[in-house]
C-alpha cells in the first residue's frame, strides 16, 4: 500500500491495500470476502502455517485472525508474525466469538490492535478495517518522513544510528560478524562544478539505486552519511561477505556506467572502506570503515580498500 503524497497526511490512498482473513472455516472467510472485497484486495488462509506462507510471498498490510483454529491458533500466529521483523507491524484484528473478559485480555496482550465480534457485523467490519489501515498508512508515512533521505530514498543518518546500534547488539548477542561498507563518489564536486547541481543531484539517485540493488539481502540497508557518503550496513556477514559486496557495488558502477544525462562525462567511480565489527577490535564500526575509505582515496580511488587486501592470506 502506498501512501500517496506528503502534502494529503490525512488522505491516504486505500485503494491497493492487501487484507488477510485467516479463518479455519472457508464460509467465515467467503462472507468477509464479500463485504470488504469491492474496497481492497483479500487474501485467504485457512490454518496458521498457510498464513505464514502467504505472508512470506506477499505482505498484507491488515490481518483479520480467527482466534479458535485446529494446530496453530490464531494467539500462536500472532506471537509468531511479531517476532519477524518483516511483518511485526502488521495490524492484527482478532475475529472472536469470546464471551470473557480474559479471553480479550489475552488478545491485547499478544498484540492485536482491535477486535470483531462474530457473526461480524458488516458496517463495523469496514469501518474498523478503513480505520486501521488509514492508521497504518500515516504510521509508515511518518517512518519514511523521519528515516528516509528526500533526495536518494535511501535511509539517513537518523535511521542508520538507530539500526546500526540493533546490529551491533544482535552482532555481540550471537557471536557472528556484521559489515559495514563507506562508499563515497570520486571527485564529485568537479562533476557538480561542470554540469551543475541537478545533473549532481541526478547521479546521486542513479548512485544510490546502484548500490541499493547491488544488496541481496533484505536485511542489508544502505543509508545517506553525508553529501554524497553512503553508508552500506550488513548484518550477520563476516569479512570475506563484507568484501563480495563491496566487490559487486563495485563491478556495478564499472559496468553500469553513471554520467551525466548527455552522456558526455566520465563515468562516476567509487571508493569504498569496508570493515566488519569483529575485524574493528575496539573501534566503531563507521570510523574504521570510514579510515579505509580515505586510504582508498589516498591509493588513487576507484577501489576497495581493507588491510586485508594488502596481504590476502590474512583476513
Ligand atoms: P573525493 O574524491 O576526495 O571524495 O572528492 P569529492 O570532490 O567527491 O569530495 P568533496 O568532499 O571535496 O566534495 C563533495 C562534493 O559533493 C561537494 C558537493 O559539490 C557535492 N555534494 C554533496 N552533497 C550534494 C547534494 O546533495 N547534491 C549535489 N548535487 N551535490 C552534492
Ligand atoms: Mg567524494
Amino acid at each position: 500500500m502506498e501512501s500517496k503524497k506528503i502534502e494529503d497526511f490525512s488522505e491516504v490512498d486505500l485503494s491497493t491495500a492487501k487484507i488477510l482473513v485467516v479463518d479455519d472455516q472457508p464460509i467465515n472467510i467467503q462472507a468477509v470476502y464479500n463485504i470488504l472485497s469491492d474496497s481492497y484486495t483479500v487474501l485467504a488462509a485457512t490454518s496458521g502455517p498457510a498464513a505464514l506462507e502467504v505472508c512470506n510471498e506477499v505482505l498484507p498490510d491488515l490481518i483479520l485472525l480467527d482466534v479458535l483454529m485446529p494446530g496453530m491458533d490464531g494467539l500462536e500466529l500472532c506471537d509468531q508474525l511479531k517476532q519477524d521483523d518483516a511483518t511485526r507491524d502488521i495490524p492484527i484484528i482478532f475475529v472472536t466469538s469470546f464471551n470473557e473478559q480474559h479471553e480479550e485480555d489475552e488478545c491485547w496482550s499478544r498484540g492485536g490492535v482491535d477486535f470483531i465480534m462474530k457473526p461480524v457485523n458488516p458496517m463495523t467490519l469496514k469501518n474498523r478495517v478503513k480505520a486501521h489501515l488509514t492508521l497504518k498508512a500515516q504510521k509508515d508515512m511518518l517512518h519514511k518522513l523521519v528515516f528516509v533521505d528526500g533526495l536518494t530514498g535511501t535511509f539517513n543518518r537518523r535511521y542508520l544510528d538507530l539500526h546500526l546500534d540493533r546490529v551491533k547488539n544482535e552482532a555481540s548477542r550471537t557471536k557472528h560478524d556484521a559489515g559495514c561498507l563507506m562508499v563515497d563518489i570520486d571527485h564529485f564536486k568537479a562533476f557538480n562544478d561542470d554540469y551543475g547541481h541537478i545533473e549532481g543531484d541526478q547521479a546521486l539517485i542513479s548512485t544510490a539505486n546502484l548500490i541499493r540493488k547491488a544488496l541481496l539481502r533484505p536485511t542489508d540497508f544502505v543509508a545517506r552519511y553525508g553529501g554524497e557518503e553512503f553508508a552500506v550496513i550488513l548484518p550477520d556477514t563476516d569479512l570475506p561477505g563484507t568484501l563480495e559486496v563491496a566487490n559487486r557495488i563495485k563491478s556495478a558502477f564499472d559496468s553500469e556506467k553513471i554520467t551525466n544525462s548527455e552522456g558526455t562525462s566520465n563515468p562516476i567511480t567509487v571508493s569504498i572502506g569496508a570493515s566488519t565489527i569483529l575485524s574493528c577490535s575496539n573501534v566503531e564500526i563507521i570510523e574504521c570503515s570510514d579510515t579505509y575509505l580515505y586510504e582508498a582515496k589516498n591509493r588513487g580511488r576507484d577501489q576497495i580498500y581493507h588491510p586485508s587486501l594488502e596481504s590476502p592470506d590474512i583476513s
